[in-house]
């Protein structure tokens, strides 16, 4: 399987690519990594250094991709937070051509705008961006409860209106969309849970929620979601694997002290996830 993956880079940490490429190399995956921006750290510090790559060199880039005869063995595109408004043309276009020179391909979307806690965090263009040009075209979109919510003008709070929800994104076009924050009010205490629908069905995953929130997981959670998905074609499968491989990576991060993911250290819960959730079918 190959991964066309077009996020940001960072020289310290893992956000972006710098999260997302070794768990799906770990996995078996060879990944095509673009960058859209060089930092040398995630934006969470409050201060960073290095250049947003303008749009017109991130299409150059993928451009000598193209050129080299990649496109065709392209199973999936993903992309992920976008830090300006330039980006999404590149990513449209790119998705098109890979299509093009491969029918079956997938673009998978993580429509990165915030959470119910910090609020919207991208630039105040990108989510109408997203909602109006870049979730139409995407196969797989994995939102947040609160990015979920925005896209589809709902306030998505219990299961029932979740899956509400849900149906009215899948009708903008993706067909398989992962929840992957679920935090309805009548959950048993102290747990989270990630919802994932396609048109066979719709299971939850409830796992124990970590009081800690570490930058890049949910690039990790996009990136392996969409590789699972296209290696298994079932989104219970994806999903347990998934949720399974993000948790044991977050606890051990958290039980680190260290800020950053512990990606490297995590590797096995990748290769071999414990599948220690099992996936309810809600619907
Ligand atoms: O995790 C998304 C992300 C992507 N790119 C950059 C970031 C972050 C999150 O902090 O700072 C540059």
């Amino acid at each position: 399987m190959k991964v066309l993956s077009i996020q940001s880079a960072v020289a310290h940490g893992h956000v972006g690519n710098s999260a997302a490429v070794f768990p799906l190399q770990r996995i078996g995956v060879e990944v095509v990594p673009v960058h859209t921006v060089n930092f040398s750290n995630h934006t969470g510090y409050g201060a960073w250094r290095g250049p947003l790559i303008s749009p017109a060199d991130v299409a150059e880039v993928l451009l000598g991709v193209e050129e080299r005869g990649v496109f065709p063995q392209v199973d999936a595109v993903l992309s992920g937070y976008q830090g300006g408004t330039g980006i999404a043309d590149v990513i449209i276009d790119a998705v098109r051509r890979v299509k093009a020179a491969n029918p079956s391909a997938v673009y998978a979307c993580d429509p990165v705008m915030g959470n119910a806690k910090s609020g919207c965090f991208v630039a105040p263009e990108i989510p109408d961006l997203l909602r109006d040009r870049v979730v139409p075209v995407a196969d797989i979109i994995t939102p947040n409860q609160f990015e979920l919510g925005f896209l589809t003008g709902t306030e998505p709070t219990t299961m029932e209106s979740t899956l509400a929800s849900v149906d009215l994104a899948r009708a903008m076009g993706p067909s398989t969309v992962l929840v992957t924050s679920v935090e309805r009010p009548d959950r048993p205490e102290g747990t989270i849970e990630m919802l994932a629908v396609d048109g066979s069905g719709a299971w939850v995953v409830r796992t124990p929620y970590l009081p800690f929130k570490a930058n890049g997981s949910g690039d990790v959670t996009a990136a392996l979601f969409t590789a699972h998905l296209q290696e298994s074609g079932k989104a219970s499968v994806a999903l347990e694997r998934t949720a399974s491989s993000v948790y044991d990576l977050i606890d051990l991060t958290h039980r680190s002290g260290e800020r950053e993911l512990q990606l490297v250290q995590a590797q096995e819960f990748y290769a071999t996830p414990r599948l220690q959730f099992g996936a309810e079918q809600v619907r």
